[in-house]
């Protein structure tokens, strides 16, 4: 294991004796949203995982660590005040000593490292709509690394159809966990089609490991999400349509705050509902995969 990586004593000890691991990003803590939301979300997933019977490991970048499992003080450290780290920030921000907030590219690399395979988040990041050359870095690494990222589908603020054209191109399998259709994020269908679908934790855990075992990388995991956005669409298309001069790593969390304001914070609400239930899903299929072994 590298100098760079910090794995708590908790997490060490459940990977050495093969007990199921999730992952948990902090981009959503540090930047994705606001307090107390989002550490409500991030214990919230923490507990939803312990609950059926896994370790939660949450992933930031502190004191020049990648640190994996994190305490309470330290989860406290990324809320009040971290910067945004995808894959490519990792080198300067370890180096520069600073606290990083990981995106669920970052977050990959850092399961990777660690031995992690499942991972769960609120949604994937994708091709921006009108911006075809906005590609977040979570499509490549899914490209690159292997570990399953359980989440509502792509943000609903993205182009769909051109991110799923992406994941096709970049081999990533899109499965959906109960469902036919790619769920966006705020809403449970987008119209697109996922590449396959799976039901129950011990169908998703025997697909993952054959996909694996034949050179897949990372997989997308569709969990629609509990509670829908009302109007969800209408109020992406309005804080696109006023936020038209933003641009790099700000995009994501900008429009996410405008539909927030835009939908009284109902949007928030159901931002922590998503991914504490992607959390609870995660950790089934992950204890389910360490039951097949
Ligand atoms: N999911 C949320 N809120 C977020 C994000 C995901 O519910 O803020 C973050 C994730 O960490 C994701 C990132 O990786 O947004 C994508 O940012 P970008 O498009 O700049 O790669
Ligand atoms: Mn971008």
């Amino acid at each position: 294991m590298t100098a760079r990586l910090d794995v708590s004593a908790e997490v060490a000890e459940a990977l050495r004796k093969g007990r199921p691991v999730v992952a948990l990003e902090t981009s959503i803590v540090g930047q994705g949203l606001p307090a107390p939301h989002n550490l409500h979300a991030a214990t919230g997933c923490e507990a939803a995982i312990r609950d059926e019977g896994a370790v939660p490991a949450t992933v930031a970048v502190l004191e020049g660590k990648v640190c994996v499992g994190l305490s309470p003080e330290q989860l406290e450290r990324i809320a009040r005040g971290s910067i945004k780290v995808s894959s490519r920030d990792l080198g300067p921000v370890l180096a520069g000593g600073r606290a990083g907030a990981t995106t669920v590219a970052a977050t990959m690399r850092a399961a990777a490292m660690a031995g992690i395979r499942f991972f769960a988040t609120g949604g994937i990041g994708g091709v921006h709509r009108g911006h075809p050359e906005d590609q977040s870095a979570d499509l490549f690494e899914l490209s690159q690394t292997p570990v399953a990222v359980f989440c509502a589908g792509p943000k609903i603020i993205l182009d769909l159809p051109l991110t799923l054209e992406r994941l096709e191109s970049l081999g990533v399998p899109v499965l959906g966990f109960g469902c036919d259709d790619v769920p966006a994020f705020y809403t449970r269908h987008s119209g697109c089609r996922v590449s396959a679908r799976v039901d129950g934790a011990e169908q998703a855990s025997r697909t993952l490991a054959a996909a694996w075992d034949t050179g897949s990388k990372g997989v997308v995991l569709c969990v629609p999400p509990p509670h829908e956005l009302e109007n969800a669409e209408l109020l992406v298309e309005q804080a696109i349509g006023e936020l038209t001069n933003l641009a790099g790593a700000e995009v994501t969390p900008r429009l996410l705050a405008r539909v927030a304001e835009l939908s009284g914070g109902r949007s928030f609400e159901i931002n922590v509902d998503l991914v504490v239930n992607n959390a609870r899903v995660a950790a089934q299929v992950a204890r389910a995969f360490a039951e097949i072994g």
